[in-house]
């Protein structure tokens, strides 16, 4: 394998149109700040570059959605989600905002320096406007049905539920944002990045130089290029973003897929004025972490625009993950499916690293993968606690008791000590092999196979009991059981790295090198270990049932509000309706019938007379809260028998989308014996 001298990390740039969940963290941030800090332990020059994505029509349709400007959406999602990431301990060197200067300046320079060079097609072609609305419909301000899966809800510019990548004319039946209606179309001028010229050269780059690339990447790679390339518009008609840096381009900026990517270069630009060393050199590894819809713009995309300038590197690598869904379905900021990043933090104070941990376990490296909260609690109960938590606080619990928190000397070595420290340089290559080749979930199982060495060491040379009749003996059993201790925080530090510091600070000592962290001399004879905490806390049935209610809310609340209608039944005439004798009235009493679950008895004033009504909403409503309140009834409904009552009449109600019933009343108070009519 090549030499890389330095790394450049980038992980996709977040819209700031809403807060992140874990959604993103497991696809994209977890993995890249694991193989950040990785490459930082290893000693290697990297920088790590993450921002906002402020433009683009995700902005400017939540800022709509939500009476605000485009720009208070991105102030206050940028904050949000900068908070967030840093939570959750994702070490980025910069975190940057494609609304900054420099970027403006970055992106604009580079469509300037294409421009010049002729290197964009310009055309005039029709696109679709909402003659209401009086505006052109970028990219997801119009939908319709996905010419390649038939799906519906696909978006201008791309489906999501197949990931395929659209211009707005391709959309079968399309339809309005704005208006919902069926837009027209016009003719309108815009820039073309001609993929198709790059065809031969991708071909060669990806299919020919890439293939280490992993499997779903290089798969949709190949099938966008197999498909054949087209022209890419790369302006829209909008009013927020970059304007596009030509005479006459009023009213038009960059599409946001041509200005985000920059982004990349423009927060390494505001990093360090070394910039162009991680940008333009052969020995720099350029790697994109991003999500499987992202893949065809990093790898296609975002690579052409490159070569097209000249003076950049290509990424050598581009790790995308696949999806992760919440218990079962597919995470949805609209339907607020998704668990959220400060929501989490509300309710597991501190224990970012276990989500952490939870997440890169089961990372969809491959292929999609569902977080549960039954996996959450039983990776954290049964490895975190169990596992790892449960040495060290043995370790550091009988290295107190039995010497006073001062570590032992290593006495002579018996077979099974020396079988055990052996382990540790394998588990770490292993460890280093599975990082380098992006299988994270991979490390990480090694990593714990660290922690279950010393669990096994422990169980199986029981030092509880040797005590009573060798003290050497355990004092080299203990040594042993610190040193494992010890390079372990640095063993996990990439993974968890609150965790790590927690250990070192249990154990009192500074950092341990990756070099060393295999050696069994890292903690000298004598050193004076602190007293101990809990490293994790068990997760209790109760707070998995409360995550899980919650979630169970949000779904009923999504089925309600997406219930639709009862078709409208057939026709009566007028006499039919006038049949009816609807009057206002209000409940005088109401009571429970003894023995049912529905049934209240109500005394209704009806103007008339005063009359019992026997009504089926008990489950709805308490008696006493009632009383006094204003209702319609049909007062000439034929009396029934009910439960040995007689009702006569019925009280008006409207059944909501949810099922539960709410009182017909009118909208202010009048006398009883009223028509409605
Ligand atoms: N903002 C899409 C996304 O959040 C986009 C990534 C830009 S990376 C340059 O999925
Ligand atoms: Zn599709």
């Amino acid at each position: 394998m090549k030499e890389y001298k330095r790394y450049l990390i980038t992980a996709a740039l977040p819209y700031a149109n809403g807060p992140v969940h874990i959604g993103h963290l497991a696809g994209v941030y977890v993995p890249a700040d694991i193989y950040v800090r990785y490459l930082r332990l290893r000693g290697r020059d990297v920088v790590f570059v993450c921002g906002s994505d402020e433009h683009g029509v995700p902005i400017t349709i939540k800022a709509r959605k939500e009476g605000i400007s485009p720009q208070d959406v991105v102030d206050r999602y940028h904050s949000i989600n900068k908070k967030a990431f840093n939570d959750f301990g994702i070490s980025f060197d910069i975190y940057s905002r494609t609304s900054s200067k420099t970027h403006y300046q970055t992106a604009s320079d580079f469509f300037k320096t294409l421009y010049d060079r002729g290197e964009f097609i310009e055309k005039t072609t029709k696109q679709y406007f909402d003659t209401g609305a009086q505006q052109f419909l970028a990219d997801r301000y119009i939908t319709g049905t996905c010419p390649k899966c038939g799906k519906e809800g696909a978006y201008g510019d791309q489906c999501e539920a197949c990931g395929t990548s659209l211009n707005a004319t391709d959309l079968i039946n399309p339809k309005s944002m704005l208006s919902g209606g069926t837009p027209e179309l016009r003719d309108t001028l815009h820039w073309f990045l001609p993929l198709d010229k790059y065809e031969p050269w991708l071909k060669e780059w990806i299919l020919e130089q890439n293939q280490h690339w992993k499997v779903n990447v290089y798969g949709q790679c190949k099938s966008w290029i197999d498909a054949g390339l087209q022209p890419r518009a790369v302006s829209r008609d909008l009013d927020w973003g970059i304007p596009v840096p030509v005479e006459g381009a009023g009213g038009k900026v960059l599409y946001v897929w041509f200005d985000a990517p920059i982004g990349y270069i423009s927060a390494t630009k505001e990093l360090t004025p070394d910039w162009e060393k991680y940008w333009k050199s052969a020995d720099t590894r350029l790697v994109h972490f991003i999500g499987k819809d992202n893949i065809v713009f990093h790898c296609i995309i975002f690579p052409s625009m490159l070569k097209a300038e000249g003076s950049f590197i290509l990424p050598e690598n581009v790790p995308a993950n696949e999806f992760l869904n919440l218990e079962g379905d597919k995470i949805s900021t609209s339907r607020n499916w998704a668990v959220w990043l400060h929501e989490y933090l509300e309710e597991f104070p501190a224990k970012q690293d276990v989500l952490r941990y939870a997440l890169c376990a089961n990372a969809p490296e491959t292929k999609d993968n569902d977080f549960t909260w039954k996996d959450f609690q039983a990776r954290n109960n049964n490895e975190l606690v169990a596992i790892l938590g449960n040495f060290v606080n043995r370790t550091l619990v009988l290295t107190q008791k039995y010497f006073g928190g001062i570590v032992p000397e290593c006495g002579l070595l018996a077979q099974f000590d020396k079988d055990t420290l052996a382990e540790m340089p394998r588990i770490k290559e292993q460890v280093e092999t599975s990082i380098e080749n992006f299988r994270l979930r991979e490390a990480l199982k090694y990593v714990m196979d660290f922690a279950r060495l010393g669990n096994k060491y422990l169980a199986d040379t029981e030092p509880w009991k040797v005590i009573k009749t060798d003290e050497e003996r355990v004092k080299t059993i203990l040594n042993i059981s610190i040193q494992i201790t010890a390079n372990l925080s640095t063993i996990i530090e990439a993974f968890l790295p609150d965790t790590a510091n927690k250990l070192r600070s249990f154990l009192n000592i500074s950092a341990i090198s990756w070099e060393n962290c295999d050696k069994s001399s890292n903690v000298l004879p004598g050193h004076l270990v602190n007293q101990p905490e809990l490293l994790f806390e068990k997760i209790e049935d109760s707070q998995v049932e409360f995550q899980v209610a919650k979630l169970q809310k949000t779904k009923t609340e999504n089925q309600a509000r997406n219930t639709i209608a009862e078709p409208q039944k057939p026709n009566i005439s007028f006499d039919d309706f006038s049949k009816m004798d609807i009057r206002t009235g209000t409940i005088l009493e109401a009571e429970k019938v003894a023995k049912t679950k529905k049934l209240l008895k109500l005394t209704i004033d009806t103007g008339i007379d005063k009359r019992t009504v026997v009504s089926g909403i008990a489950e709805y409503f308490e008696p006493e809260s009632i009383v006094g309140r204003q209702v319609c009834i049909l007062v000439n409904l034929e009396p029934r028998e009910l439960k040995g009552i007689t009702s006569q009449g019925m009280i008006l109600m409207a059944e909501d989308s949810d099922g539960t019933l709410k009182f017909v009343s009118p909208a202010t108070n009048v006398s009883n014996g009223s028509m409605v009519k």
